[in-house]
């Protein structure tokens, strides 16, 4: 038997693609940056027909590559450009949408890996708590390609990162096998914790089928500022200021004015403060009880802020967020964009801030640098426009710099094929040797994302 015609019955014929324009839309990211051919795109419906895929392309020596909701941004979800002589089989997890009950003594849930974040934290809200984890790309990034990513978001400094969300979780393995661990006990100390193994895994080591998550209590008031401060170290010292005083912040995002206008006008909306600052901060405070009056005061007593507006409604609090969310998308439609996510320590984001334009200019003169991020956990987007052409310069300008501040070169987006090249920056050769050996223990073959992550040794 042919592997089209074992993954026909393993699927059904109509969910195996083989037509080019049929696989068209899975073949590029969500960046437009990377893109490459596969034999076929396969979409299961159960953990049972995930195993025979996998099963199918392993006995054919048949990579895989593994797509949530495609909207990854270092090129993991989509095949390598060239692996054209040897394409692999793409498996989508589209179909894997099961949605548990949930249970409000545990505050857990069980979902299938294709769930988008949009169903689960509706799920969870219906049931009275919500999920902790809240990123943009909401309608279609999956809890399983969260989890692979170890995806961070916008409320990181209050629920952690997805890994800190894992309770359990259910994988198929290279050859077939099962492995499910979704019984959620709340405290289980039994040697190697395979569940977050796979957090952070990027596809390369299993295909993750369910998850048993975490849910946290729902705090339905809110209170949303956009403050603009002199620069990123008053960034720092505002957010300093305001965790003492504000137990309920959530959200501490930061963003630069060149972001703030593109962003305003793609949207077509004004940038509201008059007053420019060097830093735009926008905080989130959350609560059971009107959280307004304790972010007002603390605004009061801050010495960093220059100008504040406080949103005073639910739809101005929605366009708050869309000056900070829109960045990637406004972005995005002026060019493709190099792409890299970095976190420092805390204390060195603001000589981050201050050495990368010139870092950026020498790399790529003329390009246009576009950062924003994540304050709390000193994690800068780094977006560098017109600057195609240089993309590894820039690449290797940018990640070098990091490192020698002591960051990391993957703070939240995974390495994927984007950054493979500079692990070294972030992983020592010792911790490179155990990884690899981790990936020869699940995929002795190496036929799971074999582009992504690792650095090709040739
Ligand atoms: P995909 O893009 O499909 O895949 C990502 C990786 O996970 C690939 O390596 C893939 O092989 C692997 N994978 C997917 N599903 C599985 C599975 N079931 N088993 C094993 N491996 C799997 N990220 C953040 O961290 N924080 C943000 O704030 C954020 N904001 C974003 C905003 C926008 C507008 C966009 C477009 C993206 C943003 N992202 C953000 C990046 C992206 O949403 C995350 O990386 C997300 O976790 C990817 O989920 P996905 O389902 O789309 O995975
Ligand atoms: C965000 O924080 C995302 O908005 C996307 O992580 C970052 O587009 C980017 O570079
Ligand atoms: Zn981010």
């Amino acid at each position: 038997m042919t592997l089209e015609a074992s993954l026909r019955t393993a699927v059904g014929s109509e969910h195996v693609l083989l037509d080019s324009a049929l696989r068209a839309s899975y073949e590029t990211d969500w960046t437009g940056r990377f893109s490459g051919i596969s034999r076929a795109v396969v979409r299961p419906t159960s953990t049972a027909e995930v195993a025979q895929v996998v099963r199918a392309c392993a006995d054919a020596r048949v990579p895989v590559v593994v797509q949530g909701g495609n909207t990854g941004l270092v090129g993991g979800s989509v095949p390598a450009r060239d692996s054209g002589n040897h394409p692999p089989v793409l498996l989508t997890t589209s179909r894997l949408t099961e949605l548990g009950a949930v249970s409000g003594l545990s505050r857990q849930v069980t979902v299938g890996a294709g769930v988008t974040l949009a169903a689960l934290a509706a799920h969870a809200r219906a049931a009275g708590l919500d999920f902790g984890v809240d990123l943009a790309a909401r309608d279609s990034a999956t809890a399983g390609g969260m989890v692979a990513t170890n995806a961070g978001g916008i409320r990181v400094l209050r629920h952690g990162s997805m890994r800190e969300q894992v309770a359990g979780a259910e994988a198929v393995l290279i050859d077939g096998r099962i492995i499910s661990r979704l019984d959620g006990l709340a405290k289980d100390s039994t040697g190697y914790d395979l569940g977050h193994l796979l957090a952070g895994s990027e596809g390369t080591l299993a295909v993750i089928t369910r998850l048993r998550l975490r849910l946290v209590a729902a705090e339905p008031e809110r209170a949303v500022a956009l403050i603009a401060v002199r620069g990123a170290a008053e960034a720092v010292d505002l957010l300093a200021s305001f965790r003492p005083r504000l137990p309920g912040l959530c959200a501490a995002e930061l963003s630069f004015e060149n972001g703030l206008r593109l962003v305003a006008s793609h949207l077509g909306i004004g940038v509201p403060l008059p007053r420019a600052g060097g830093a735009y901060v926008l905080v989130e405070v959350a609560g059971q009880s009107d959280p307004m009056d304790d972010l007002l005061a603390a605004l009061e007593a801050s010495e960093q802020v220059l100008d504040a507006t406080v949103a005073s409604s639910v739809a101005d609090r929605a366009r708050l967020w869309q000056l900070r969310e829109g960045h990637t998308e406004a972005t995005s439609a002026s060019g493709v964009p190099v792409k890299l996510d970095v976190s420092v320590p805390i204390g060195r984001l603001a000589e981050l801030v201050e050495r990368l334009p010139g870092t950026v200019a020498t790399a790529a003169p003329g390009a246009e640098l576009v950062a924003f991020g994540h304050l709390a956990e000193a994690n800068l987007h780094v977006n560098v426009l017109g600057a195609a052409g240089s993309a590894e310069l820039v690449t290797a300008a940018v990640l070098s710099l990091v490192a020698k501040l002591g960051g990391s070169i993957s703070s939240e987006h995974g390495v994927g094929q984007a950054k493979a090249r500079w692990l070294g920056l972030s992983r020592t050769p010792d911790e490179i040797e155990v990884m690899r050996s981790v990936k020869a223990a699940f995929d002795p073959l190496g036929l799971l994302n074999p582009h992504v992550l690792l650095p090709a040794t040739h």
